[in-house]
């Protein structure tokens, strides 16, 4: 196997090389090779033509299974129609890690359950950190959940974070959840973030791709402890969302 400089930026979109073989293998797709990744063993895409264009693809990188396009520019504007009450009945807020340090990213959640971190850890509870109960999750959300994982459970917190300009999410891995089995989906909204996947332990070499406003991120199965997170945005550069910036939901099985 090719070895890989410490940190690696797939650019989207890619020039589609020529044909390879995925090995999760989806009927009906055609499988391509995507150009300039010299790892051909971890990084596959499967174009998904659509009304002629290629705007949407399914990549697998590091076993992240990456939906770009997913949600066109309509169904995001209505997604953040429905997120509407729930920020107004739920605030975001910025949140304190366990060392005091707040982190820059603004957040919330939706459903029975919340993730929350402050000086006595990170956690799920069933309440905003205000006291009031979470908001439910919107059912066009879990429709989402429902016609990509095709888990037999729904999830039960919607985490949302609001990255405003400057904003950035360590790496880190998804585990206060009580069972690693379900996989957790993410939906980006609004400007483009650069999106960093480590490995299952911390260290080593990394890979890093822009996610745009409707991409769709599923990290599950070997993949579902893997470290991540968002280096910076593209402050701007959507016009989703009025006053600028991107929110990212992430749905989760949490208990
Ligand atoms: O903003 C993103 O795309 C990733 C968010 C994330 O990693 C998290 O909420 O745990």
């Amino acid at each position: 196997m090719a070895s890989l400089p410490r940190s690696v930026v797939h650019e989207w979109p890619y020039t589609i090389a020529r044909p390879g073989v995925y090995k999760g293998g989806i009927r009906g797709l055609q499988a391509v090779r995507i150009a300039g990744f010299r790892d051909s063993a971890a990084f596959f895409g499967k174009v998904l033509a659509r009304n002629g264009d290629s705007s949407m693809a399914q990549l697998l990188l590091r076993g992240f299974d990456i939906r770009k396009g997913h949600l066109d520019t309509a169904a995001q504007a209505g997604l953040i129609e429905l997120l509407r009450p729930i920020l107004k009945a739920a605030p975001l807020y910025r949140p304190i890690m366990p060392s005091g340090k707040e982190m820059s990213v603004r957040m919330t959640s939706a459903g029975a359950m919340g993730w929350v971190t402050d000086r006595a850890g990170y956690r799920y509870q069933d309440t905003h950190p205000k006291g009031m109960s979470w908001p439910a999750i919107p059912d066009k959300i879990l429709t989402i959940w429902q016609n990509l994982t095709g888990a037999d459970r729904q999830p039960d917190c919607c985490l949302i974070n609001y990255y405003g300009e400057g904003t950035r999410m360590g790496l880190h891995q998804d585990k206060d959840e009580a069972d690693f089995s379900w996989p957790v989906l993410s939906i980006s909204l609004g400007d483009d973030a650069l999106f960093r996947i480590g490995n299952t332990t911390r260290g080593g070499k990394t890979e890093s791709i822009w996610l745009n406003s409707g991409d769709v991120v599923i990290m599950g199965g070997p993949a579902r402890l893997s470290y991540h997170g968002i280096d910076r945005i593209r402050f701007g550069s959507s016009r989703l969302l009025p006053k600028g910036g991107r929110i990212n939901l992430t749905l989760r099985v949490a208990v």
